[in-house]
C-alpha cells in the first residue's frame, strides 16, 4: 500500500506539469494517454521503483494453454483472467509484453500460437487495470519466407526499404499491423496506448536486421519508414521503444544506429542470465550505467525491456539476483520473458509450485516493486 501512495503522489506532480497542445500547433504525435503513460513510467524511475513485467502473462501460462492451445477454438473460458504471476503473488504485473509477429501476413495467431482476437481483448483487459502493455515484432524473414531468424540473406533489410522489390508488399504488411493496433480501443473508443519495440536486439547478429545483416543507415531506415506509417495511419497512442541488446560498451556503440529522439520514447537492452550469476550481474551493471546515462542525457525513460534466466534455476533469483542486478538504477520496468506453455524448461517469470516461488513473493513485497494495483 504504502508504495502506491508514494507512486501517486509522484505521477500527480509529473501529470501536472504535462500540458496539452495550444491552438494552432500541429497534432501531437502522442496521444494525451500515450502521454500519461509514458509519465508513469518516468514517475516509477524518478521515484525509483521498478514496474514488473512478464511477456505473454495473460495469454497462456506453464501449465495452461489458454488461447494458445492448438485447437480451432477462440477462446478458452475457463482460462480467462489467469495469469501465472497473479496466481503466486495475488496481482497482475505491472507490465505485460505481447508479440506481433505474423500479424503482418495476416494469421489468425502469433508465431507462438496466441490469438490476435485474445491480444486485443487482454491488451485493453490491461490498459483498463491500468497497466502497461509493451509489443515486440518477431516478424518473418519476408525475403525467404523463413522466421525472424533467418538472417542469412543480407538483402533482406534493402528488399522492403522504400526501392527494394519487396517494398510495397512490406507497405501490405504493416497496413496489417497498423489495422489490428488502431483497432484496440476502449468501450468508448479511446485508442489504448502502447508501448512499441521493433527492430529489437538489433546489435546482435541473430535477426534479419541484426548488426552484420544490414548496414546502419539500412537500419535506420527501417525504423524511420516503420514510424512513418504508424504515424500517417494516426497511430499517436504508440510510444516507441529502442532496445540493442548488451553488446555496446559505449555510449557511441549504443547509439550507433539510433533512429533519433523524434521517434523513440524508451530506451532499453535486453540480456539474459545463462549460467553463473556473475557474469549477468556484470553485464547488468555495464548495460544499466550507458542506459542511465544515455536516458539522462536524451532526456528519455529508461527500462530493461527483457530479461530472466530460463527455468530459474535458482531458488532466490528474484531477490538475490534480480533486485542486486538492477541495484538503484532508475529504470521504469524490467520484463521477464515468457512462461511457454508447451515447452517444459522454456519459462522465465514464476508460477505456482516453482522453486523460487517463496522469494518471488519476497520480490513481489519489496518496496522497490510495482505490479499493476501498485500503478492503478
Ligand atoms: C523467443 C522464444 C521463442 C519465441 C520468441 C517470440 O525468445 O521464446 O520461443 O517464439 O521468443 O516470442
Amino acid at each position: 500500500m504504502k508504495k502506491t501512495i508514494v507512486f501517486l503522489a509522484l505521477m500527480g506532480a509529473l501529470l501536472l506539469t504535462a500540458c496539452g497542445p495550444k491552438k494552432g500547433e500541429p497534432a501531437p504525435s502522442r496521444s494525451a494517454e500515450a502521454q500519461a503513460m509514458l509519465a508513469k513510467m518516468k514517475a516509477a524511475a524518478e521515484g525509483h521503483k521498478v514496474m514488473f513485467g512478464h511477456q505473454d502473462d495473460t495469454a497462456y501460462g506453464h501449465t495452461w494453454a489458454g488461447i494458445a492451445a492448438p485447437q480451432e477454438q477462440d477462446a478458452d473460458a475457463s482460462t480467462e483472467g489467469r495469469s501465472d504471476t497473479k496466481e503466486v503473488c495475488g496481482d497482475y504485473p505491472a507490465v505485460i509484453g505481447f508479440d506481433l509477429g505474423r500479424l503482418e501476413l495476416g494469421h489468425k495467431r502469433n508465431l507462438d500460437g496466441v490469438l490476435f482476437d485474445k491480444m486485443r481483448r487482454e491488451i485493453i483487459a490491461h490498459y483498463e487495470r491500468g497497466g502497461i502493455v509493451t509489443l515486440s515484432w518477431h516478424l518473418d524473414n519476408p525475403l525467404t519466407g523463413n522466421d525472424a531468424w533467418d538472417f542469412h540473406d543480407k538483402g533482406t533489410a534493402a528488399s522492403i526499404l522504400p526501392d527494394g522489390k519487396l517494398h510495397e508488399e512490406f507497405l501490405t504488411r504493416m497496413g496489417r499491423v497498423a489495422d489490428f493496433l488502431a483497432s484496440i480501443k476502449t468501450a468508448d473508443g479511446t485508442p489504448v496506448p502502447m508501448l512499441f519495440r521493433p527492430w529489437h536486439e538489433h546489435t546482435g547478429s541473430w535477426f534479419w536486421w541484426g548488426q552484420e545483416i544490414c548496414t546502419t543507415e539500412q537500419y535506420k531506415g527501417l525504423w524511420r519508414m516503420t514510424y512513418d506509417f504508424m504515424q500517417a495511419r494516426g497511430l499517436t497512442n504508440l510510444l516507441w521503444a529502442y532496445s540493442p541488446g548488451t553488446e555496446p560498451t559505449t555510449q557511441e556503440e549504443y547509439f550507433e544506429r539510433y533512429p533519433g529522439d523524434d521517434i523513440v520514447d524508451v530506451l532499453g537492452f535486453d540480456t539474459y542470465q545463462y549460467g553463473p550469476r556473475e557474469p549477468y550481474l556484470a553485464t547488468m551493471k555495464r548495460s544499466l550505467d550507458i542506459l542511465v546515462e544515455a536516458a539522462k542525457t536524451h532526456g528519455k525513460v529508461a527500462a530493461v525491456t527483457e530479461t530472466g534466466f530460463e527455468s530459474t534455476p535458482d531458488p532466490t533469483w528474484w531477490t538475490g539476483t534480480l533486485l542486486p542486478a538492477l541495484g538503484d538504477a532508475p529504470v521504469a520496468y524490467v520484463l521477464v520473458w515468457r512462461n511457454a506453455w508447451d515447452r517444459e524448461t522454456h519459462h522465465y517469470g514464476i508460477y505456482p509450485g516453482h522453486e523460487s516461488e517463496a522469494d518471488f513473493i519476497e520480490f513481489y513485497k519489496n518496496p522497490r516493486t510495482l505490479f499493476a494495483k501498485d500503478i492503478q
